[in-house]
């Protein structure tokens, strides 16, 4: 897959109303499917070995008007330091393995991680692979996210399940933030 980075980084959440590009980060542990469900989402395809970090989709509907949202993986904070990989980013996917209690524990961490670049940054809790048998209790994830106001979904990449209704979500969570922050700016002028 073509990292896409250097051509969308200066291109996201602009354009007119028919037109906007908002910027969505996948974060979460090593291994957890951050490339498999972009690849979902962008491509309807899974593979065992996914690589890549960023893909665009089209045409998701938010409030019945197509965004365009470009979708960005965490990878080795070492080449992308989390000031840049959140820059302009209007909305954040949180992931673990439902196979991995370390990658469920991981989220708080992520979280802090998150809100240390912006403290009122969207999230979504994803817990992926639910086509596998679950070791992290769905009861204990979902219980966690409505404590912490988050929406929870649980997914498989490999099957497509609840892939789609990610990306919608991230997408009008994003398209709120960005209306939120249009605000600020404005009424800081
Ligand atoms: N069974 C199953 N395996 C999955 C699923 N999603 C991803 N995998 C597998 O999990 C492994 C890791 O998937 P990736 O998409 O590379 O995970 P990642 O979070 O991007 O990994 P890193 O970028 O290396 O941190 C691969 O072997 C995938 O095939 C899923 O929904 N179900
Ligand atoms: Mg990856």
């Amino acid at each position: 897959m073509v990292d896409q980075r250097s051509t969308l980084e200066n291109d996201t959440h602009e354009g007119d109303a028919e037109n906007l590009i908002y910027r969505i980060v996948v974060v979460g542990d090593p291994q957890v499917g951050k490339t498999s469900l972009i690849r979902r989402a962008c491509q309807n395809r899974f593979e065992a070995e996914a690589i890549g970090t960023s893909l665009r989709k089209e045409n998701v509907l938010v409030e019945e008007v197509p965004v365009t949202l470009d979708i960005f993986e965490s990878t080795d904070y070492r080449r992308t330091p989390p000031q840049v990989l959140f820059a302009d980013t209007l909305a954040v996917v949180m992931v673990y393995d439902v196979t991995s209690p370390v990658s469920f524990f991981g989220l708080y961490r992520w979280k802090q991680e998150v809100q240390r670049i912006r403290s009122n940054m969207p999230l979504v809790v994803v817990g992926n692979k639910n086509d596998l048998p679950s070791i992290v209790p769905m009861s204990e994830a979902q219980g966690w996210a409505t404590f912490e106001g988050i929406r929870f979904m649980s997914v498989s990449a490999a099957t497509g399940e609840g892939v789609a209704e990610i990306f919608r979500q991230a997408g009008q969570l994003a398209h709120e933030h960005h209306d939120l922050l249009n605000n600020q700016w404005s009424l800081s002028r």
